[in-house]
């Protein structure tokens, strides 16, 4: 029989040119490693480089917002000014370069090497794990967080995944990542948020040259 729920199969995803985040919270370790993980396997599957792969962590799943935004924004600053050293050696001389012989060391100091990370983010996984406690600090969180994640996507442009599990109890959270007791072992979500930011940082880099199907 044919699953109803869940993401379409379709979707074939090349992550080869794509340089992706991965930021997630500290509560809930368990879960959040193995999210974690399934998220980097389906990033890895579907071509994305290992050296393009950022997983950063933050104390909760409140503080992913702030995370994403500033993560973006500092990929955007890292790639212009490599960007600006690969053109004129503007604070290095390692003479290394392929420009460098023609742009000399101003200081003669050697310079540090310029990293592989020359491209924004394409897209950025937040990810937590929140479960229901007795008082209304999960429906305070669950809302904050899911519209701040919902507004920096709208407005940077950038793909934010939306990998936060809002768990009535341990049970569903566990059955989520692929860990749940029993028969009743679930589905490991991290694939599927993996496989979500390849698609959509694709489909936005397509988008951003006026390209469409
Ligand atoms: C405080 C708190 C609680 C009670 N529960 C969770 C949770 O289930 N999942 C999660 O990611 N974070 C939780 N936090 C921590 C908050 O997200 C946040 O880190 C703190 O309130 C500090 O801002």
């Amino acid at each position: 029989m044919s699953e109803i729920k869940g993401p379409s199969p379709d979707a074939k995803v090349d992550g080869s040119s794509l340089r992706i985040a991965i930021v997630h919270a500290r509560w809930n370790k368990l879960i959040i490693d193995a999210l974690v993980a399934g998220a980097l396997k389906k990033l890895k599957e579907a071509g994305v480089k290992e050296s393009n792969i950022v997983v950063e962590s933050v104390p909760g799943s409140f503080e992913l917002p702030l995370a994403c935004s500033r993560m973006i924004a500092g990929s955007h600053i890292q790639a212009a000014s490599n960007e600006a050293d690969l053109l004129g050696g503007l604070n290095f001389g390692s003479g290394s370069g392929i420009l460098s012989p023609k742009f000399p060391s101003r200081s003669g100091t050697p310079a540090p090497a310029i990293p592989s990370a020359n491209q924004a983010f394409d897209a950025v996984i937040a990810i937590g794990v929140l479960i229901k406690g007795a008082t209304m600090h999960f429906e305070y969180i669950c809302d904050a967080v899911s519209h701040s994640l919902m507004k920096i996507q709208v407005d940077t442009g950038v793909p934010v995944i939306f990998g936060v599990l809002t768990a009535l109890n341990d049970d569903q959270a566990l059955e989520r990542a692929g860990l749940g007791k029993g028969d009743k072992t679930g589905h490991n979500h991290g694939e599927e948020w993996g496989l979500a930011a390849v698609e959509m940082g694709s489909h936005v880099r397509r988008w951003n040259s006026g390209k469409f199907l």
